[in-house]
C-alpha cells in the first residue's frame, strides 16, 4: 500500500475541514461585482433607464468613459435603433435574455440584456467572439447530434458526447462528470489530446463544486472561463466599486470567477474552462467539463452548440433510462403473472420459492424478505434470518416516516458494531400499504471496492496564512479502499423495488382485502411524477428549439463580416428573382470588389485585412435597407441585391459606396492608408435569365471597371 492510500469502512469518513467547508457551502457565487475582461457590462434602472453602474472597459466597446456614462440615460449609449424597446427587455415571465446587435460601430458588437435582481444588466461582446462558425463544422455536427439518439447504452452515448463536444470546442480535454452519492462525482467519459493527463474514472469530492455553484448551473446554461489567469474588471457605481451583495449576476455570461475556483483550476494546470450542466428530471445530473492548457476563447455560437449537446444528452439519458425501466416493468409483470391471481399466503410463499432467483436477480441481491404481518414472513435464504432479525427494528423505525429507503453500509449508517458485513452490508426496504409492519426488503453483501480520487478528498481545502481559503494544490491520484459497504442502489433498483412492492401490495389486497384506497393513492402519486417529468421535458425542448433557431441563423451568416454568407445570399437572390418575375418588378445586383486588397494583407498582415473586411461589412450593412440584401460573395468580393430597383438606381447606390470607401482612412500602428473598390452592376434581363447569367454579366462589368483603372462603377 503506498502512502497515498487510505482505508475506510463505509463513506469518506469525517472531513477535517468541516468548518472551513461551511464557508464554501454558503458563499453566494452568483453575487459578484466584477466581470471577466472578454466583454463589458452595465446596469440599467428599468424605471428611468438611467445607467446605475458599469465596467471601466465600457469605453473600449461603446466609446464612452464610465464616469460619463453613470447617471446618464442608456438611450444615448447605443447607435440609434439598436437597443430593443422596453417591452422586449427580460421580464418575469418571458425569456431571461434578450440579445441584440449593436451595429454601426467599426467592429460589430453583440449585447445581451438580463435581469440582475431588480435591475437590468447588459453585457457587450465583440460579435467576432459571439457569432459565426464555419459551415463545415455545422455540417459535421448535425448528423453527429442526431446520432446521439442511436447510441445503445450509456457508455457509447457518453463517449460520443465528449468526442462531439471536443470537435466543437477544440479544448484539450473534454470530460463528462457525473454526480453520485453524497454529491461526490466522477469522470465517466473523456476525450483529450494525448499530451494532457487523463482524469477518466477518477472521483472528486462534493466540496469541489459547492451547492450555490450547483444551483447556478440549473439557471445559467453555461459557464465560460476563457482565461483562468485573467485580470478582473470591477463594476463601478457613482460611489466607486459596487459591493458583491448588490449585484445578482446569475444570468451573466461574464460573471467574475471566485478566487478559490481560479486557484483550483490553476492547481489542475488548467488555463481555460467551459462547463455545461446536464439536467435530468429537474436535477443536476452532471456536467460536461472542458479544459484547455492555455487561454481559449470560444465563440458564443460554439458555446451554444455545446449547450445544445448538453440538452440532447439529457434527453438521451432520459430515453435510455426510460427504456431500461420499460424492460424492467415488463419483466416484473411477467414474474407477477406467474404468482397467480389470488393466492392465499401459503400458496404465495410456495410460488415465491419457485420464482426466487428472478426476485433476487431484479436487484442483484443475495437475500430477500417479505414481512406480510407479524406472524407471516417469507425469506429467501434461511442463512439470512438472523442478520435480518437484527435489522428488523431499524427497518420498521424508518419505514414509519419513509415509504422506501436504502442503506449501503450498515456500519456507519445503522450500527457501528455490526459484524455481519460479509453477509449483509446494505439493504433496500419498501413499505407495503400504510403500516410499517408490512414490508419487503432486499439484502446485499459487502462489495470491497477501490476508488481513485483526484487529490486527497479528505483535505479538499487549506487555509493560508492570511486566512484565505485555497483548494488542494495537488491532484495526484489517491486511492481509497472501502470495506463494509455494498454495491450502490441505483435509481433503476429503486424503480424495480417499487414495481415489485406494488405487486405485493396487490397480492396483500387479495390476502387481507380492502386496501384499494392505498393503491389508488399510489397511482395518483405515479401520475404526478409522470406529469412533472413531462413538464421538465417540455422546458428542455423549448430551450433546444431556441438553440436550433440560433444555429440556423448562424448557418446563414459569414464569420468575418456578419453579412449573409455566399450560400445565403445566393438563396436570397434566387427567391428575389422569382418574386421579381411574379410581380413583374425590376431587380439589380452589384458585385463589389476591393482593389488591390492583397497588398493590404501583404503589407500589414491578415489581421489588418480582416479588420478592413469587417469595416466594409458594417458599411455595406448600412447601405442596404430592407428589402435590399448584402452578402459576402468570396474573399474580398461582395454581392448586393436590390429588388425593385433598375440598373440606374443600383449604379447610383454603388457609386455612393465607391465614393464612401475612397474617402475612408484606415490605420495600422503609425501608418494610415486608404483603399478603393470597383463595382459591376447588372439588371435582371428578360424572362428566362437565371441568377447565374445575371451574376456573370455583373462580373463582366466588374472586370471592365478594373480594366478601366479601378475605383469606379460599370453598368452591364
Ligand atoms: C465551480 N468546480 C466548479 C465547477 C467545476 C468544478 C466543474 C463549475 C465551474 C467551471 O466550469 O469551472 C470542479 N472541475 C471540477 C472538477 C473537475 C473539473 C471536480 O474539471 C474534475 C475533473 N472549489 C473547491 C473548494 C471550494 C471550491 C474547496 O475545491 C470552496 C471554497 C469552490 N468551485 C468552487 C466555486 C465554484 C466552483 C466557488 C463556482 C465558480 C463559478 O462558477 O463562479
Amino acid at each position: 500500500m503506498n502512502e497515498r492510500t487510505f482505508r475506510t469502512t463505509g463513506g469518506l469518513g469525517s472531513l477535517e475541514d468541516e468548518e472551513v467547508l461551511e464557508a464554501c457551502r454558503t458563499d453566494p457565487v452568483h453575487r459578484m461585482a466584477s466581470i471577466q475582461p472578454h466583454g463589458s457590462f452595465l446596469e440599467i434602472d428599468p424605471a428611468n433607464r438611467k445607467i446605475l453602474s458599469a465596467a471601466p472597459n465600457l469605453e473600449d466597446y461603446l466609446g464612452m468613459p464610465v464616469r460619463e456614462a453613470l447617471h446618464r440615460s442608456v438611450d444615448g449609449l447605443f447607435p440609434d435603433g439598436a437597443l430593443p424597446p422596453a417591452e422586449r427587455w427580460p421580464a418575469k415571465d418571458g425569456p431571461v435574455r434578450t440579445r441584440f446587435a449593436v451595429g454601426a460601430t467599426d467592429e460589430p458588437l453583440m449585447a445581451t440584456l438580463f435581469p440582475t435582481g431588480g435591475t437590468i444588466g447588459c453585457e457587450v461582446e465583440r460579435s467576432s467572439a459571439s457569432g459565426r462558425i464555419p459551415e463545415s463544422l455545422l455540417l459535421d455536427v448535425q448528423p453527429r447530434l442526431a446520432d446521439l439518439g442511436n447510441q445503445p447504452d450509456e457508455e457509447e452515448l457518453f463517449g460520443a458526447t465528449v468526442r462531439l463536444v471536443r470537435s466543437i470546442s477544440e479544448f484539450d480535454r473534454v470530460m463528462l462528470y457525473r454526480f453520485g452519492e453524497e454529491g461526490h462525482g466522477s469522470v465517466v467519459a473523456e476525450d483529450r489530446v494525448s499530451h494532457v493527463d487523463s482524469y477518466l474514472g477518477q472521483h472528486f469530492p462534493a466540496s469541489d463544486i459547492p451547492e450555490p455553484a450547483r444551483r447556478l448551473y440549473r439557471k445559467n446554461g453555461i459557464r465560460n472561463i476563457p482565461d483562468v489567469g485573467y485580470e478582473p474588471v470591477p463594476v463601478l457605481g457613482p460611489e466607486g466599486e459596487r459591493a458583491r451583495e448588490e449585484l445578482d449576476l446569475t444570468y451573466s455570461y461574464l460573471r467574475g470567477v471566485p478566487l478559490v475556483h481560479r486557484r483550483y483550476l490553476e492547481n489542475m494546470g488548467v488555463g481555460s474552462s467551459l462547463s455545461v450542466p446536464v439536467m435530468l428530471g429537474g436535477q443536476l445530473w452532471g456536467m460536461i467539463a472542458c479544459h484547455g492548457g492555455e487561454p481559449h476563447h470560444l465563440e458564443r455560437a460554439r458555446q451554444s452548440l455545446c449547450e445544445l449537446v448538453g440538452h440532447t444528452l439529457s434527453q438521451q439519458i432520459a430515453r435510455l433510462q426510460a427504456g431500461a425501466k420499460d424492460r424492467r416493468h415488463l419483466a416484473v409483470a411477467g414474474w407477477r403473472s406467474r404468482l397467480g391471481s389470488r393466492p392465499d399466503a401459503e400458496e404465495l410463499f410456495g410460488r415465491l420459492e419457485d420464482e426466487r432467483d428472478e426476485l433476487l436477480g431484479f436487484l442483484e441481491a443475495e437475500g430477500f424478505l417479505l414481512q406480510l404481518d407479524e406472524a407471516r414472513c417469507w425469506i429467501a435464504d434461511e442463512g439470512l434470518r438472523e442478520p435480518a432479525q437484527d435489522l428488523l427494528g431499524p427497518i420498521t423505525d424508518r419505514l414509519e416516516s419513509e415509504k422506501r429507503f436504502s442503506v449501503r453500509s450498515v456500519v456507519g449508517e445503522i450500527d457501528d458494531a455490526w459484524e455481519r458485513s460479509k453477509q449483509v452490508s446494505g439493504f433496500l426496504a419498501v413499505r407495503l400499504g400504510a403500516s410499517n409492519r408490512h414490508f419487503c426488503c432486499w439484502f446485499r453483501p459487502e462489495a470491497r471496492e477501490t476508488i481513485r480520487w483526484g487529490g486527497d478528498p479528505r483535505r479538499p481545502v487549506e487555509v493560508d496564512a492570511d486566512g484565505r481559503l485555497s483548494p488542494r494544490n495537488s491532484f495526484e491520484e489517491w486511492t481509497q479502499q472501502v470495506a463494509g459497504r455494498s454495491e450502490a442502489w441505483t435509481d433503476l433498483d429503486h424503480f424495480t423495488a417499487r414495481e415489485v412492492a406494488r405487486c405485493f401490495d396487490d397480492l396483500v389486497v387479495g390476502i387481507q382485502g380492502h386496501r384499494l384506497r392505498e393503491v389508488n393513492r399510489q397511482l395518483e402519486e405515479r401520475n404526478e411524477a409522470l406529469q412533472r417529468a413531462k413538464e421538465d421535458l417540455e422546458k428542455s425542448n423549448d430551450r433546444r428549439q431556441e438553440l436550433l433557431e440560433e444555429m440556423k441563423e448562424l448557418a446563414r451568416t459569414d464569420d468575418m463580416t456578419g453579412l449573409a454568407n455566399r450560400r445565403e445570399i445566393m438563396r436570397r437572390l434566387k427567391s428575389e428573382i422569382e418574386r421579381a418575375r411574379r410581380y413583374d418588378n425590376a431587380l439589380s445586383v452589384v458585385l463589389l470588389d476591393l482593389d488591390r486588397f492583397k497588398s493590404v494583407n501583404d503589407r500589414f498582415g491578415h489581421h489588418v485585412g480582416d479588420r478592413v473586411l469587417r469595416r466594409l461589412g458594417a458599411l455595406l450593412d448600412r447601405y442596404t435597407r430592407s428589402p435590399d440584401v448584402a452578402g459576402r460573395y468570396g474573399g474580398e468580393e461582395f454581392l448586393l441585391v436590390f429588388p425593385e430597383s433598375g440598373a440606374e438606381e443600383a449604379a447610383e447606390a454603388a457609386a455612393r459606396l465607391v465614393e464612401d470607401v475612397r474617402g475612408r482612412r484606415f490605420q495600422h500602428e503609425e501608418q494610415e492608408f486608404g483603399l478603393t473598390c470597383s463595382a459591376g452592376v447588372a439588371q435582371l434581363g428578360p424572362s428566362d435569365e437565371e441568377a447565374e447569367e445575371l451574376l456573370h454579366r455583373a462580373d463582366n462589368a466588374l472586370y471592365q471597371a478594373k480594366e478601366k483603372g479601378r475605383d469606379r462603377v460599370v453598368q452591364s
